[in-house]
């Protein structure tokens, strides 16, 4: 290991320069992979009193951070060798700045002179000009009197305005700088408020509440920008004292428990189509809302009233009527306050068809919950899951797949914000084990991973890192043996359809390889069985639930976006 590079007790180095800045800034947490030139740097920060999760793969360690960054408002660290190390992390830095999520990517990089001259240093490769287009902001520190603005400018530049990732590189020459202690001390800066409050304008709020005392039948859809302001209170009171039906998106479903009376989750095509104002707060319409127009949006022409930090954001698919520029807890506050002066609830035809709609569609899926199938289909399999989080509301659950991400999306219902951690807006399979660690670590809490097998395969190797940290982790994989579905067949050849994997899998089996629990779940009744002794033993666990091969579609609920081809299948 190497040692403090202190010839004397005056003297500090790049290394331990990086640490205090991150102290100094009070971040403490670092979800890394070891290797040259940042091993000692890790072991150095564990001396120093921060906690270094290692992992088995770069790209998991990114996803932590990046929904560590939307859960604490405070940008989750990376940290990466150089080149290959570096890429693995690259797709989590991409998902933290599509999805706007507050991470930095620290990753130790080649010497300049021999990567700009090409010269075949050991990993080389220049990680900033790669990194630039896919993070908000990028900077690379050469010496080590700069290390203090370089980590003081990403802090600042992931959490002010739309959160996102920024990419840092560090030269391997630069940990060994040394500075005198004083020096080093003067050269770092306590970032001061990193995040300020963005005031909305006053003719902006009045401009949208006049459009809002207008509609005939409005809609407030929150998106996980709302989640990620933690402005649940607000939220609360716009809902409540307007009257209005709100839509969660999928990571914004618990900032109001989904059995709020003004939900209108279970409706979602009908208020679509039939509202006439729309409210959107931290919530984009990209392609999870159809881009505001077409088939999914009706015939009823709508005003869009649109609340978000991003002024760029405003227009982007459709006409914003009512643009309120801000964060959401500043732009809630002003219109609450505005709507305060005699404020009409909606015509209740309205919120009272939307209210049967909800009623109508809960009771038709009630009945297909309580199923105790064998082999289990995803609604029986999701009906006692959806139990087990209304016992237990302070469970995170995390959840990829496809079948399994979309009947679990509509089945579970979330009764706290932030719990409900997922793809984002990428749909990307993979966040599963590197979310579900983050989770755990900075929230403290249960977390139960609902995972497709395909979902899990991405970082099943992650399992290792949970036992070896021992954090209270239940893995529920639905094992349906392939993607989508585990029946598809090759009507050409030999070889297994694209889409199918080995049949009867066991992956409650690698969790035993690790010391962690295993379970093979058949029916619903054992499935409720194995994860309550899960959550009681606190204990690393794997339960590979048992789904019928055949329960699943094409891409879940968005089999309609893959493209048709004209000449027909093999059938
Ligand atoms: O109103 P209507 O009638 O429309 O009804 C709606 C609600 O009103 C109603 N509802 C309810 N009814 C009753 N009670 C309650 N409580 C209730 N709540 C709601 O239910 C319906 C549906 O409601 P929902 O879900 O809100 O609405 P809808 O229409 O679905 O919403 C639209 C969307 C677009 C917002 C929503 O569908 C959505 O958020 N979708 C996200 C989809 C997504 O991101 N999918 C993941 C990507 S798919 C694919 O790309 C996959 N890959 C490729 C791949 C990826 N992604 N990444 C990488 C790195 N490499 C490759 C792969 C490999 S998926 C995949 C693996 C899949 O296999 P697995 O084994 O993992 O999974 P299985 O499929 O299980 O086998
Ligand atoms: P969803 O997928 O849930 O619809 P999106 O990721 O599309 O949500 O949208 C989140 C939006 O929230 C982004 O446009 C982002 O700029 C915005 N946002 C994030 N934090 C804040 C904040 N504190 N105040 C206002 N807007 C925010
Ligand atoms: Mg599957």
């Amino acid at each position: 290991m190497g040692e403090k590079n202190e010839g004397s007790d005056n003297l500090t180095d790049g290394f331990h320069l990086v640490i205090d800045a991150l102290k100094l800034n009070g971040i403490r947490t670092v979800y890394n992979v070891p290797g040259i030139p940042i091993t000692d740097l890790g072991r150095f920060m564990q001396q120093e009193g921060m906690r270094v999760l290692s992992f088995r793969h770069e790209q998991n360690a990114g996803y932590a951070a990046a929904i560590a960054g939307f859960l604490t408002q405070a940008p989750g660290v990376c940290l990466t060798v150089s080149a290959p190390g570096f890429l693995n992390g690259l797709t989590a830095l991409a998902h933290a700045t599509t999805n706007c999520f507050p991470m930095i990517l620290i990753s130790g990089s080649s010497e300049r002179e021999i990567v700009d001259l090409q010269q075949g240093d050991y990993e080389e490769m220049d990680q900033m000009a790669i990194a630039k287009p896919l993070c908000k902001s990028a900077y690379r520190v050469l010496n080590a009197e700069d290390i203090g603005i370089g980590i003081a400018r990403a802090i600042r530049a992931s959490v002010s305005g739309r959160p996102g990732g920024v990419y840092l590189d560090f030269p391997a020459k630069l940990f060994g700088q040394i500075m005198k202690v004083d020096e080093g001390e003067k050269s770092l800066i306590k970032v001061i408020d990193p995040a300020p409050c963005q005031i909305p304008a006053p003719n902006s709020i009045e401009r949208a509440v006049g459009v809002l005392r207008g509609a005939k039948r409005p809609l407030i859809i929150l998106g996980k920008g709302a989640a990620y302001a933690q402005a649940d209170e607000l939220v609360r009171v716009l809902i409540e004292k307007s009257g209005i039906p709100y839509l969660p998106m999928s990571m914004a479903k618990g900032i109001l428990p989904d059995t709020h009376p003004q939900s209108a989750s279970a409706a979602r095509s009908l208020v679509l189509k039939e509202s006439d104002v729309v409210m959107l707060v931290g919530a984009r319409l990209n392609w999870l809302l159809s881009h505001g127009k077409g088939k999914a949006w009706g015939e009823n022409p709508k005003k869009f009233i649109h609340i978000d930090i991003e002024p760029r954001e405003m227009d982007s698919n459709v006409e914003i009527i009512g643009p309120i520029v801000g964060d959401i807890g500043s732009c809630l506050k002003s219109l609450i306050d505005n709507m305060n002066q005699s404020w009409k609830a909606p015509p209740e035809i309205w919120t009272r068809a939307v209210k049967e709609k909800v009623e109508n569609n809960i009771a038709l899926m009630a009945p297909r919950l309580k199923n105790n199938n064998v082999p289990m289909d995803y609604h029986g399999a999701l009906g006692v899951l959806r139990l087990i989080v209304k016992e237990n509301p302070e469970l995170v659950l995390v959840n990829e797949g496809a079948n399994t991400l979309d009947f679990a999306r509509s089945i579970i219902d979330m009764y706290k914000p932030r719990k409900r951690l997922d793809v984002g807006t990428w749909g990307v399979m993979g966040v599963g084990m590197g979310t579900a660690i983050a989770a755990a670590v900075e929230t403290g809490c249960q977390v139960l991973a609902v995972e497709g097998d395909s979902a899990f395969g991405f970082s099943g190797m992650e399992i290792e890192t949970i036992c070896r940290y021992n954090l209270p982790i239940c893995v529920v994989v639905f094992n349906n043996g392939g993607i989508y579905r585990g029946t598809d067949q090759n009507r050409a050849g030999e070889e297994v359809a694209t889409t199918v994997f080995v049949k009867d899998a066991r992956y409650d089996k690698m969790m035993e390889a690790f010391g962690g629990k295993g379970f093979n779940a058949k029916s619903p009744d054992e499935l409720s069985q194995a994860v309550n002794e899960a959550l009681e033993s606190r204990q690393p666990t794997l339960i590979n639930a048992v789904i019928d091969p055949g329960a699943g579609t094409e891409s879940g609920r968005i089999g309609n976006l893959n493209p048709q081809s004209i000449v027909k299948k093999k059938q």
